[in-house]
C-alpha cells in the first residue's frame, strides 16, 4: 500500500487542532502546528507535507503572513494551501486566495466538505509533482535528464563568475553502443545503460549532477577544478570497465572540460566537452580527453 500522504494542520486554538485532526484521521499521516513560526518550520522538514490547513487569525504572526513566508520560500513554495478561517468576508476569502491558497474554508468545518477538498487537492498535487519529476528524468535510468542539465548548468555557470567557484563537464559516451545492440539486443543494451547509470550516480557526490543527455550519452556537472575532473573521471572510466555491465565487456570514451565565464553560454562548454569525447573516440576509445 502506498504510503499515507502527510498534512500539516495549523491553528492556535488546541481544540480546532484536534477537530481537524479527527476530520482527516487515518487518511493522512497529520502534523500539527500552533502557531506561524511552527508551522513554517513543520512545511521544511521531511517528509514535506503534501498539504497545509492553515488558520488565519493567529497571535504574532498571521495566517495570510504565514502564507506570504511560505509562498517565498524555495522549498515550501509549491506546498498547496488551503485557508480553514473565521473570517468569512468576500474580501478575506479574495485575499487569501491572491496570497497563493488554493481553497478557503470556513469555521465551522463540514468535516465531509473538508475531506472531499484536502482529497482534491492532496491528489493535485502528488500528479504535479510526478510530472515535474518525470520532465525533469530520464525513464530508464531515473538519472536527470537533458532539460534538468542545462537548466542546473547555466545556474552553476552563473555562479562561478559570482563566486569564484568551478564548474568541470564531463562527458561520457559508450564505445561501439550500436554493436552492443546488435550482438546482444536492445533489452541488453538498455540493461548495460541501466547499470552504468548506477555506477555513475553511486561513484560522484551528492552536488554533482549527473544526467543522461542522450541514447548512450551522459554529463556529469563536477563543481570542482579541471585537475580533480579529470583524476575522477579516469577512475570512472576503470570503473566501469572493471564493473562489465549486464555481464559484457564495455569501454566508454570521456571528455572533460573546465567552465569559466568567459563564455556564459553554457552550450559551448557542452559542445567542448563534446569535441574532447570525439577526440577520444578517434585517439583508440576507452580513454578520457582534456
Ligand atoms: P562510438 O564508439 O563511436 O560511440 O559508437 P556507438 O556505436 O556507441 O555510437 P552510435 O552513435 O553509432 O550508436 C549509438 C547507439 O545507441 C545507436 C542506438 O541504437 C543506440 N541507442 C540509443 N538509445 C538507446 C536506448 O535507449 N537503448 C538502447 N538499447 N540503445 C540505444
Ligand atoms: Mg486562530
Ligand atoms: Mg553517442
Ligand atoms: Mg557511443
Amino acid at each position: 500500500m502506498d504510503e499515507l500522504q502527510t498534512v500539516l494542520i495549523v491553528d492556535d486554538v488546541r481544540t480546532n487542532n484536534l477537530v481537524m485532526a479527527q476530520c482527516l484521521k487515518g487518511l493522512y499521516q497529520i502534523r500539527e502546528a500552533s502557531n506561524g513560526h511552527d508551522c513554517l518550520r513543520e512545511a521544511r522538514r521531511y517528509p514535506l507535507p503534501s498539504l497545509i490547513l492553515l488558520d488565519v487569525i493567529m497571535p504574532v504572526l498571521d495566517g495570510y503572513e504565514v502564507c506570504r513566508l511560505l509562498k517565498s520560500d524555495p522549498v515550501t513554495a509549491d506546498i498547496p494551501v488551503i485557508f480553514v478561517t473565521a473570517k468569512d468576508a468576500d474580501e478575506d476569502e479574495q485575499k487569501g486566495l491572491e496570497l497563493g491558497a488554493v481553497d478557503y474554508i470556513t469555521k465551522p468545518i463540514r468535516p465531509a466538505i473538508v475531506r472531499a477538498r484536502v482529497s482534491t487537492h492532496v491528489q493535485l498535487k502528488q500528479h504535479r509533482d510526478k510530472l515535474q519529476f518525470m520532465a525533469l528524468h530520464d525513464q530508464l535510468t531515473g538519472l536527470y535528464n537533458r532539460r534538468y542539465l542545462l537548466e542546473s548548468a547555466e545556474q552553476r555557470l552563473a555562479k562561478v563568475s559570482r563566486h569564484s567557484s568551478h564548474l568541470s563537464v564531463v562527458m561520457i559516451d559508450v564505445d561501439h553502443f550500436k554493436k552492443i545492440n546488435d550482438e546482444h539486443g536492445h533489452d541488453k543494451g538498455d540493461m548495460v545503460l541501466q547499470q552504468l547509470a548506477a555506477l555513475l550516480k553511486a561513484n560522484t557526490r551528492r552536488e554533482d549532477v549527473v544526467a543522461r543527455i542522450g541514447g548512450e550519452e551522459f554529463v556529469i556537472l563536477m563543481d570542482c577544478a579541471l585537475e580533480a575532473a579529470t583524476y575522477r573521471s579516469q577512475r570512472l572510466l576503470h570503473l566501469i570497465v572493471d564493473m562489465c555491465p549486464a555481464g559484457l565487456k564495455v569501454s566508454c570514451s570521456l571528455g572533460v572540460v573546465q567552465a569559466n565565464a568567459k563564455h556564459p553560454d553554457f552550450s559551448y562548454w557542452l559542445k567542448r566537452a563534446d569535441q574532447a569525447v570525439y577526440q577520444a573516440k578517434s585517439r583508440g576509445r576507452n580513454c578520457v580527453v582534456v
